[in-house]
């Protein structure tokens, strides 16, 4: 089912939509957003110089330091009695970036993510089991909103509990799965150790994923565990762009369609910050269509990627993205969480007994991310006391917790124990690509 006609319209007719939204979009953030002004001012680019799509290239990034200088809602275009919600995602500190949502806002987004669950095969007779954690991350009630809006029935069981999650999904008969990749695998194994063969006893035939990376070994996988017929898509979405609804994989498995019409992407040379040509890998930089609370143009994603303007064989015109193949900033997605190393450095910078070297080791088990974080004692006598050190890792451990909104391990280590290094320090080890 494709759930708007925007999705198929010739290019011609696609590109007339995006000039005239970008005209209106430029001439609004002038207006209505004092930082964005001060870029365009000066770089001497004024809202009326956008005559083709190809002016774009003419306007400042954004990035997320405009987030962190702009914090809480300097970024934000419309008065606080015009917005209905916010939500937020890692900063690069210890403060969030903070988005926010007008009325018409949440309607865009709503029938934004109706299209990329359509393209995933949502029916609109489906039963939803929606497991992303509801709360500030955009993943579940954007999902949860879309869903109901195409007349799937939606069941928020949020993250975590995952006997209670088979138990649900065996009983209420569940047939599509909102979660992260690797909860959707753990799901089927944990499934299993319970004598029940997600293949033939639970009916969960449709994965909408996102919030982090699906690779192709995962998605072999969760054939294996979910059975040859399920159909596993990547979905890809950013809390500063609206959060899920940005880009979705059809079921012809050949990249995400941007839903272009709300959307401007770009590809750069993250060095440079030039624009690459056409189907070269490069930064995905995001323009905003249309946005009331928080419009952006040319947005820094950070993400690495490709653009695939062939035509895709489902009868979508829209442009299509790769898989995320990296990052160009430091930014780690641990559980579909964003994490930046300088966050963790900031908590573990505020308590005494320890040193200023740490190590951050990201790990999987049983197919979900683990965070380990070895950091030095100033004072090594602490080492034999079990209590006093267990009660101060737990300490740090609880100060992760709150700034990061994930759990981490926190291992206490003696002094000058951890490797030091004569260049820039690499103080983050990603074993997960190993593992694949
Ligand atoms: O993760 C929005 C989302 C939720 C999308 C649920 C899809 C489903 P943030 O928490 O702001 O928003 O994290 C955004 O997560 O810049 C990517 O680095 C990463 N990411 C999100 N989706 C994918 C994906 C949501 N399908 C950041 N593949 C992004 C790879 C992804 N990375």
């Amino acid at each position: 089912m494709i759930w708007a006609k925007e999705e198929t319209l010739p290019r011609e007719q696609l590109e007339e939509i995006q000039l005239a939204r970008l005209k209106e979009t430029a001439r609004y953030i002038y207006e209505k957003v004092r930082p964005y002004r001060e870029k365009m001012d000066e770089a001497h680019v004024r809202p009326e110089d956008v005559r083709t799509l190809e002016d774009l290239r003419r306007f400042p990034f954004t990035t997320k330091y405009d987030f962190q200088n702009n914090y809480p809602m300097g970024l934000f275009a419309v008065p606080r009695d015009q917005l209905v919600r916010v939500h937020a995602s890692s900063g690069t500190t210890g403060k969030p970036k903070i988005v926010g949502y007008t009325r018409n806002d949440l309607k865009m987004w709503t029938n934004n993510v109706s299209r990329i669950a359509c393209m995933g095969g949502a029916t609109g007779h489906d039963i939803v089991q929606l497991c992303f954690g509801y709360g500030m991350f955009t993943g579940a009630l954007g999902l949860h909103y879309g869903l109901e809006n195409i007349g799937d029935l939606v069941m928020p069981t949020s993250s975590g509990n995952t006997k209670r999650q088979i138990m649900y999904m065996q009983d209420m008969g569940t047939t599509l799965l909102v979660a992260t990749p690797s909860y959707a695998l753990y799901l089927a194994e944990q499934a299993i150790g319970m004598g029940i063969d997600p293949k033939t006893d639970l009916q969960v035939k449709i994965g909408l994923f996102g919030g982090e990376g699906m690779t192709e070994p995962m998605r072999k996988e969760m054939h294996r565990l979910w059975g040859d017929d399920f159909m596993a898509t990547q979905n890809y979405g950013m809390s500063e762009l609206c959060g899920p609804g940005v880009a979705g994989e059809c079921q012809e498995l050949c990249g995400m369609h941007i839903n272009e019409d709300w959307f401007i992407p770009e590809i750069i040379d993250s060095e440079t910050g030039e624009v690459l040509p056409a189907g070269e890998k490069g930064e995905l930089v995001v323009t905003c269509l249309g946005k009331e609370a928080l419009p952006l143009i040319r947005y820094r994603t950070g993400d690495i990627t490709r653009l695939m303007y062939e035509p895709c064989k489902c009868g979508r015109t829209t442009v299509r993205m790769e898989n995320i193949s990296g990052r160009s900033d430091d930014m780690l997605v641990v559980r579909a969480t964003n994490v930046f190393p300088s966050q963790i450095e900031a908590v573990l910078g505020q308590v005494p007994e320890i040193g200023p070297h740490y190590e951050i080791i990201v790990d999987k088990k049983n197919h979900m991310d683990v965070m380990e974080i070895k950091v030095e004692l100033i004072d090594d006598r602490l080492l034999d006391s079990y209590g006093a050190l267990e009660a101060l890792e737990r300490r740090i451990r609880t100060q992760l917790r709150s700034v990061l909104s994930l759990d981490a391990v926190v291992k206490l280590v003696a002094p000058n124990s951890l490797k030091r290094f004569e260049g820039k320090a690499r103080r983050v080890t990603d074993l997960r690509k190993d593992r694949e």
